[in-house]
């Protein structure tokens, strides 16, 4: 765990800036992985928001299992928070602004009735690095060309995004580091690529990816890399299931050794932009997939 030392201050500060913002904040976005919603989660935020509208954004639904998906949406509604799924890069955002009215209704309704004039809602975008905050943004706003205005009537002059006439942005999404006080979290965050490669060393991603897809998506390696599959539960399992990817690819060195490098770089690749299967890593309640090995973080 030493590698995560620096987190805790980073961490204060986002939350801080977040805290000192969310007086003027009519609806939060938070921006959850759909493939790892629990750990991409961080709890100290949901302090801070508590008295907010927010709705959770399932992002890169494209990249997880659909069925867990669902499973997440119904445990959210259970839960009676609003939650979305969505391809950030593809689908209709319209679903957002839809939810935000339902939310905002009566405060308009009372804004209304003391003679307050229509105004646009006011949106933080929140998320852990890499969830899609930026994408989101961007895409919201090139609807309409970008108008960035000084807010006076606030503590600080806050910097928005004029969507449009119904829209606000904050103009800087909050960043949060995720929760690392559980061992797995840090290395399934690794495995979706929210954490980069110097903290978990590749051969243990690779190890963990492997065991993942050996057991809840069986046969998802042998039909995309055309190799025959064997369960992975330890590093040596690994190592050859690694070997028959390398063999088949042809990725081959001097004396015809497998260069299992290139496997594992083109295992964690095609495995993080959802090629080899559409996967999740956690499912609401009670979760059927541990890591694997003794080197985990
Ligand atoms: N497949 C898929 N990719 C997505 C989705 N949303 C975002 N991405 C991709 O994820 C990567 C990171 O997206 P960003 O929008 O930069 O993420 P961010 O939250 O702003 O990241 P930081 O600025 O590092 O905090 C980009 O390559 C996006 O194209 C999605 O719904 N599906
Ligand atoms: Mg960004």
């Amino acid at each position: 765990m030493k590698q995560y030392q620096w987190f805790p201050g980073h961490m204060a500060k986002a939350l801080k800036e977040i805290d000192e913002r969310i007086k003027v904040i009519d609806v939060v976005l938070v921006l959850l992985d759909a493939r790892a919603p629990y750990s991409s989660l961080n709890p100290k935020l949901q302090g801070i928001i508590q008295h907010k509208p927010t709705i959770y954004i399932l992002t890169k639904r494209d990249l997880a299992d659909q069925k867990i998906t669902n499973q997440w949406l119904n445990y959210f509604k259970k839960e009676e928070s609003k939650a979305i799924a969505i391809d950030v890069n593809h689908d209709n955002l319209n679903v957002i602004d839809k939810e935000a009215e339902v939310i905002m209704a009566p405060k308009f309704a009372r804004e209304k009735a003391k003679g307050i004039k229509p105004r646009a809602i006011r949106y933080l975008v929140v998320g852990i690095p890499n969830v899609g905050k930026s994408t989101l943004i961007n895409r919201l706003a090139k609807r309409k060309a970008t108008v960035t205005a000084n807010r006076p009537g606030v503590t600080k002059a806050q910097q928005y995004i004029k969507v449009n006439e119904r829209m606000e942005l904050l103009d800087t999404p909050g960043v949060l580091w995720p929760n690392f006080d559980d061992n797995t979290i840090g290395t399934k965050l690794a495995m979706i690529g929210t954490i980069k490669q110097d903290i978990l060393p590749q051969e243990d991603l690779a190890l963990q990816i492997l065991n993942l897809l050996t057991t809840n998506y069986p046969l998802s390696l042998q039909s995309y890399y055309e190799i025959i599959e064997t369960p992975v539960l330890d590093e040596k399992q690994a190592y050859n299931m690694l070997n028959e990817i390398g063999l088949k690819r042809g990725f081959l060195l001097k004396g015809n050794n497998v260069d299992i490098t290139r496997s594992i770089t083109t295992l964690i690749k095609d495995f993080q932009s959802g090629k080899v299967a559409k996967v999740s890593l956690e499912i609401p309640g009670n979760d059927t997939w541990q890591t694997v090995g003794t080197k985990t973080l």
